[in-house]
């Protein structure tokens, strides 16, 4: 018999690739759709990866309860994915309270929907790499104390122990990955790798004639989104919920990054990429390499694209846009 799926969050990066994800093994996919003024800003994504017509959108929000409440009688889930966030960290010291709003309690009022209403319903939190902050141990893992540095962490912190709390406390089956960074032609424009593959294909057609960065020394472990929408997958099909820490292992600088980048157009990024004080932050995370060890053991999961490959992908993808809009 077919499953029901319903995605918060199905605009985003992650909630385009899960859906299609999720039709490719015969669910039925359902999202939670933000109102807007512009309804093509709703699933530009989604029609990016074929699949626009393949999902069922329903209004709602995740400040929202009562709405999420009826989204969820109707569509009655087997498996429930909350992506739904305020996700840029930056943006998370303009806007503290809203982030808190969705990021945290955004994910209490989505759990207490599917507590009253599909309580049987299969939930996975995105959780996130940013919790561990300022790293207290060299590689994290599921056991790796948490230091949160932005309003955007403190706000995951809140979503993943929520998460935990209504599995010990209600025993639903409710799984949180701590997911590190995660990219694809997708991503926002406003994420470091996006902004970078965008700004070397649009200088390389002489678009633009420079782009300006933040701390080209932080360093992560950056994986292919499409990749890891299976662990999230993989997470809701065992029988017992529990956290998993989903990585690649391999971390990387920002100006690591540039290089790649420009040099997939034969540029040089010193010759491109300015640093500005406005992009830094006010608390920054230096430093994130995570430990994939449990997901590769419990759920069978491996990353399968790296992290040069994924790159070489944003910038063709970005290099193609904008040579269609000339
Ligand atoms: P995106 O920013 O691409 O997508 C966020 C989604 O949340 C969009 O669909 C957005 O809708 C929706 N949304 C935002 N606010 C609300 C709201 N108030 N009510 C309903 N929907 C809302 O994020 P990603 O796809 O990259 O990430 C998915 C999730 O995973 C997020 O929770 C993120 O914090 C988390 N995460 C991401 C990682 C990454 O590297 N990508 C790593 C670890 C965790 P709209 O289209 O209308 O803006
Ligand atoms: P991050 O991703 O904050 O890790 O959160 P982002 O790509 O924004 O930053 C990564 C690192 O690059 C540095 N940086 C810049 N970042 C941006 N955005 N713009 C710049 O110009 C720039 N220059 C340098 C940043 O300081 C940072 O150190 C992402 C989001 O998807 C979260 O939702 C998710 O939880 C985490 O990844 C894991």
């Amino acid at each position: 018999m077919s499953r029901t799926a319903l995605i918060t969050g199905i605009t985003g990066q992650d909630g385009a690739y899960l859906a299609k994800l999720l039709l490719e093994k015969g669910y039925s996919v359902h999202g939670v759709v933000r109102r807007s003024s512009h309804s093509e800003v709703h699933d530009h994504r989604l029609r990016w990866i074929g699949v626009e017509n393949d999902v069922q959108l329903h209004e709602g929000n995740l400040t929202d309860l009562s709405g999420l409440i009826r989204t969820v009688r109707d569509v009655k889930p087997d498996e429930v994915y909350n992506l739904a966030a305020q996700s840029f960290v930056k943006s998370s010291w303009q806007q503290p309270i809203l982030t808190g709003q969705v990021t945290a309690i955004g994910v209490t009022n989505v759990l207490e929907a599917v507590r009253l209403e599909a309580p049987e319903a299969r939930f996975y939190q995105a959780s996130s790499s940013e919790m561990f902050g300022l790293i207290q141990e060299a590689q994290q893992s599921e056991k790796t104390p948490f230091y949160p540095r932005s309003p955007y962490a403190v706000a995951k912190l809140y979503g993943h122990w929520i998460t935990v709390n209504y599995r010990e406390s209600f025993g639903m089956h409710a799984s949180s990955g701590i997911l590190f960074n995660h990219e694809s032609p997708l991503r926002g424009l406003e994420f470091v790798t996006r902004k970078v593959t965008d700004a070397a294909a649009r200088i390389k057609l002489g678009l633009a004639p420079y782009v300006e960065l933040g701390n080209l020394e932080a360093k992560r472990d950056w994986g292919h989104a499409r990749d890891y929408v299976k662990a999230m997958w993989l997470m809701l099909q065992q029988s017992t919920p529990d956290d998993y820490v989903v990585a690649t292992g391999k971390m990387f600088t920002v100006r690591e990054l540039c290089r790649l980048a420009f040099s997939a157009v034969d540029l040089n990024y010193e010759d491109y990429v300015r640093v500005a004080e406005a992009h830094m932050r006010p608390a920054e995370v230096d430093v994130l390499l995570g430990d994939p060890k449990k997901a590769s053991e419990q759920l069978g999961w491996t990353p399968e694209t790296t992290f040069e490959q994924m790159i070489e992908e944003m910038v063709q993808a970005d290099l193609a846009r904008h040579k269609r809009n000339l």
